[in-house]
């Protein structure tokens, strides 16, 4: 009975495959935890540039209440946007860095290599679909639900404007003063003002930039929206102080714009019964 004798070379030779691929292994995880260590240097770089371009760059100055609401929802979302744009970027700047094709596997013509697959992954999918959701949830939330309802917790109105929009001019009327202005809209500071906007010809918008509020002027219907400006200016001062038309109307829809001045509670007073007596006496 012939006996099976081990192959000293043989054994030999496995001995070192076995190595090499523990070899490879260490080597590939070392290259691995590298790249995530850039990715995060790339992360907290990023996201610190953002802020801080955030922090420098201010936006327009408001001059209402709407306004207040309307930005501090924008920086919030500003900020909330900075590490989740920094991380696609990071990765994106690390894997274009890293795994670029070399000269050498070019020329030999090898395919090219790719990246363990992701799909199903155990801990990156739930951690994934938790996070996003987590995130999109606490923005309906806060500041979607809660912004919405400071807004239209201002209280009662304490007058209307009626703004007509037809190609391609606005027409301001205080009804209950009967004055109508073709030249600029007047806002008293301090005072909430409910706009109804109505729209003789085609679809436009009613928006004020300084005020943050906007709202459609539709055919045959009353929109309505309110503000309470909290400081005083003109379209001088500020180019946001104007009402313009956000709605693409037709040839001149870009130069359908009104000067908008607010003003204090006295001077919107005198300003309307001024108002109110010439054009009385142009009608009689
Ligand atoms: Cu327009």
């Amino acid at each position: 009975m012939a006996s099976r004798q081990k192959d000293p070379n043989k054994e030999k030779s496995d001995i070192e495959s076995v190595a090499v691929v523990a070899s490879d292994s260490e080597e590939q995880d070392t290259f691995l935890w590298r790249k995530w260590a850039a990715v995060l240097i790339v992360w907290v770089i990023v996201t610190a540039g953002w802020v801080g371009l955030t922090a420098v760059f201010k936006l327009p100055k408001g001059f209402g209440r709407e306004a207040d609401i309307s930005d501090e929802a924008f920086r919030l979302l500003m900020y909330l946007a900075a590490p989740v744009f920094a991380a696609v970027i990071a990765v994106l700047v690390v894997s274009v860095v890293s795994f670029r094709s070399h000269e050498q596997e070019a020329s030999k013509n090898s395919p090219p290599r790719d990246g363990a697959p992701i799909f199903g992954h155990r801990v990156l999918e739930p951690v994934w679909v938790l996070v996003t959701t987590a995130l999109a949830l606490l923005l309906i939330v806060n500041p979607g639900i809660t912004g919405l309802i400071r807004f239209f917790e201002g209280g009662r109105e304490d007058h209307v404007v009626k703004a007509v929009a037809a190609r391609w001019f606005w027409q301001i009327e205080y009804p209950e003063a009967g004055v109508i202005s073709r030249d600029e809209l007047v806002l008293p500071a301090d005072r909430r003002t409910k706009v109804e906007v109505e729209s003789r010809d085609v679809l436009h918008s009613f928006w004020i930039p300084a005020l943050r509020i906007k709202v459609d002027a539709v055919p045959g219907r009353t929109t309505s929206i309110a503000t309470t400006p909290h400081a005083t200016g003109d379209m001088s001062i500020d180019s946001g102080l104007r009402l313009q038309c956000a709605e693409l109307c037709g040839l001149q829809h870009s130069t359908m714009a009104m000067p908008v001045r607010i003003v204090t509670p006295e001077e919107f007073d005198r300003w309307l019964s001024d108002m109110k007596m010439r054009q009385e006496a142009t009608r009689k």
